[in-house]
């Protein structure tokens, strides 16, 4: 992993500080903090037509007032997630030595495989969290002879991919027809869609206090799906409070990003979120973020827009987003307010 450690072999070598590198600065440390609220629970009812109505009054508010719920019944089965939760389970199992056989090259940004650090400036903050990225799709990009060769691993990224992407669609052609687009709207102005699937570990961390998983960002592309296990860590940003959500067995974290708040005018906000880390458990989450094409041309949707609703957003090219992104990192405001009209 180039010169960077994993930060599970600090947390295995019984560390009793954090390194520097890892101390948030006092006003980004993590707090207890929420005001009582909690993050909207949607039941989709597996899509049952009948009930769609209803699926679209909630998914509705909850895209404009978080850009971020959990779902249930959502119709990935159950196995397909333990599954893949239990595969990224055994690969931070293994000894360094295995995880290092599977390291993404560290100087190319999104690369595939066993990292650490994701920001290339060398005065970021660094995040207590080690990952696997994989590249999932198009099909074309799916290579699983890169990813790990322990027993039914690969098989369950796959299954998870497919499924993570099967919902998604689902969801933007929903989200489309909830802001008065066509079903098909969201997921054409996306283009074709790319999807990675990042597993997440979080190693026990000495001084939770001053340290994060993961600082706060909303995500570039279009829509994430996040799967955490049972140790509580995502943290969502509303009002000003960091509000955290709680697992539950079986839903499906969703957070919108960036393009599909920039392409609904705004109607929809991206979810700002952030990881926390505790000093007694190691945390997994698995994210499947579903992304435009580095050609995109992105810009508010024009049947969303009149003299009395003008655009809210410039247009850009998603490729140009990502290297923005990557060049600046999250530094507490959002990328996408630099497009702001
Ligand atoms: O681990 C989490 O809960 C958050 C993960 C996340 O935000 C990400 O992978 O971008």
């Amino acid at each position: 992993m180039g010169e960077a450690m994993s930060v599970q072999s600090f947390a295995e070598a019984g560390l009793e500080r954090v390194p520097e590198k890892y101390v948030q600065p006092e006003r980004s440390r993590p707090s207890i903090g929420g005001d009582g609220r909690r993050i909207p629970v949607v039941d989709l009812f597996f899509f049952d037509p009948a009930r769609s109505g209803e699926v679209r009054e909630a998914l509705k508010r909850a895209c404009r007032e978080w850009g971020a719920f959990q779902v249930v019944n959502h119709g990935v089965p159950v196995d397909v997630i333990d599954r893949v939760v239990a595969a990224g389970e055994a690969f931070f199992g293994r000894t360094a030595a295995e995880r290092r056989r599977f390291s993404c090259d560290p100087n190319s940004v999104a690369s595939e495989g066993y990292g650490s650090r994701l920001l290339s400036a060398d005065d970021a903050v660094l995040d207590w969290r080690d990952y696997f990225n994989h590249h999932t799709l198009p099909l074309a990009r799916r290579n699983p002879s890169r990813w790990p060769d322990l027993a039914g691993y690969r098989a369950a990224v796959a299954a998870y991919a497919d499924a993570a992407a099967a919902l998604a669609r689902k969801l933007l052609g929903i989200l489309s027809e909830c802001v008065g687009l066509a079903p098909s709207f969201l997921e054409s102005a996306i283009g074709r869609l790319h999807q990675n699937v990042t597993v997440s570990y979080y190693p026990p961390c000495p001084q939770p206090e001053l340290a994060l998983g993961l600082q706060p960002h909303s995500d570039m592309g279009a829509l994430t799906l996040l799967l955490q296990d049972d140790v509580p860590g995502l943290q969502v940003l509303r009002d000003g409070n960091w509000v955290l959500v709680a697992p539950l067995a079986g839903a499906i974290v969703v957070l919108l990003a960036d393009q599909t708040e920039i392409i609904t005018n705004g109607e929809y906000r991206s979810g700002v979120h952030r990881a926390v880390v505790n000093a007694d458990r190691p945390r997994i989450s698995v994210a499947a973020f579903h992304d435009p094409a580095k050609s995109a041309e992105i810009s508010p949707a024009a049947p969303l827009l009149s003299g009395g609703s003008p655009p809210r957003y410039r247009p850009v090219r998603y490729g140009d987003y990502v290297s923005s992104w990557y060049g600046q990192g999250p530094d507490g405001r959002r990328l996408l307010d630099a497009l702001l009209l």
